[in-house]
């Protein structure tokens, strides 16, 4: 197939409710939607992670679109690709920017498994016909707010609890949850807000029977969370730490953690995520699919990746409803008793619905092969 055209939408949309975490709130949630579109017309959908301020990571909304303008979109567009891999191959040579990348590359995938008419998750090698997930909750008010959160949630049937923590938010809001349902799968996310200096508030997190703490030390660090995983019974889980099979491999290798959390935005796109797939599998080392709150695309992408065998715990993929009144896609991620069924249409599976996707688009970049006409 050849690239003939890419689009760039911005697009802005508010979550239902604001999100904390460990470094901040948010409910407005600006960011780009890729389009790619072949010689035939058939068009394939990405969408960027990357948020408005670079908490999470470095990557921003606008650093996205410079990098895809000014530097991804001239090293794909007019060329004849075969198959996706080869989109992480051509953009190896740029350092970083796993953000932007991604987008490009998701937009890809799913135009190849349209054009081959195979599902996204068949063209990845994912076998699931349903999903387990589980569901992340920001940092609430207090104790009594977030027991009956999870309440709400377990109701839902989402399969497991993921409570976010930060220093002065941790310890009694575990315990408080852990009292009121002793039985429920519960971890926490701490997004790097302590130090090793910590250790000894992080070895009674084993009192609560977590199935991991996710990402408790510095982003950039996986020998602290090695001396970490050492004291702690709790599974390590790393998340920011992460972004390519390359850090996988010394991250496991050095004991830094027992479980990842993949992120196809995070790791650069899905061929990397597949490697890192492919690797931990057979390592031993347990996955699952973590979440950027996606809107429609980028939430059926992730849908697709979680078919794949070794993604096997309940990731962050919750059902568009629990972000938006109305999702950009038809029909819309439903999560029903914490499954999702994995839809049977090519591609991602999940129409984007024009005239939702127009009502958020706020600003457009159109790219065409020089010297050639556009294919619509
Ligand atoms: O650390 O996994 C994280 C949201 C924003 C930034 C980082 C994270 C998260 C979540 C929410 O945990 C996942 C989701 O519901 O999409
Ligand atoms: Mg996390």
């Amino acid at each position: 197939m050849i690239i003939k055209e890419i689009r760039m939408r911005r697009m802005e949309m508010r979550m239902k409710h604001p999100f904390t975490t460990s470094f901040g709130t948010m409910q407005d949630k600006p960011f780009l939607l890729i389009e790619a579109i072949d010689e035939e017309g058939n068009s394939g959908w990405g969408e960027s992670v990357a948020f408005s301020y670079p908490w999470y990571a470095e990557e921003t909304v606008e650093t996205n679109v410079h990098v895809i303008r000014d530097i991804l979109v001239p090293l794909l567009i007019g060329r004849e690709i075969s198959h996706p891999d080869e989109v992480n191959e051509i953009f190896a040579p740029i350092r970083r920017n796993n953000m932007a990348k991604a987008a490009v590359e998701g937009a890809v995938w799913d135009l190849y498994s349209k054009r081959n008419k195979l599902t996204l998750a068949e063209a990845l090698g994912g076998d699931k016909e349903k999903i387990d997930v589980g569901i992340s909750i920001g940092i609430q008010d207090s104790k009594e707010k977030m027991v009956e959160t999870v309440r709400g949630f377990i109701e839902q049937g989402y399969k497991r609890m993921k409570l976010k923590i930060k220093p002065g938010a941790d310890i009694e809001i575990l315990r408080a949850v852990r009292e009121a349902f002793p039985d429920v799968p519960l971890m926490a996310d701490a997004n790097s807000a302590y130090t090793l200096e910590d250790i000894e508030l992080l070895k009674m997190l084993d009192d609560f029977d977590l199935m991991m703490v996710e990402q408790p030390l510095a982003h950039d660090d996986i020998i602290d969370h090695a001396k970490l995983q050492e004291e702690l019974e709790t599974p390590v889980c790393l998340d920011e730490s992460i972004h390519s099979l390359e850090d996988a491999r010394k991250a496991v290798e050095l004991g830094s953690c027992k479980i990842i959390n993949v992120k196809i935005g995070r790791v650069g796109g899905l061929t990397e995520a597949k490697k890192i797939h492919d690797y931990c599998v057979g390592k031993g080392i347990d996955l699952w699919c973590g979440g950027m709150l996606e809107a429609g695309i980028g939430r059926g992408h992730n849908v697709a990746l979680t078919t794949l065998p070794g993604f096997t715990l309940p990731g962050d993929t919750a059902g568009s409803d629990r972000y938006w009144e109305e999702d950009i896609i038809t029909p819309a991620v439903e999560a029903v008793d914490g499954e999702i069924t994995v839809p049977s249409g090519y591609g991602i599976g999940y129409e984007p619905d024009l005239e939702k996707v127009n009502k958020y688009t706020v600003g457009e970049e159109v790219f065409r092969a020089e010297g050639t006409e556009a294919a619509r």
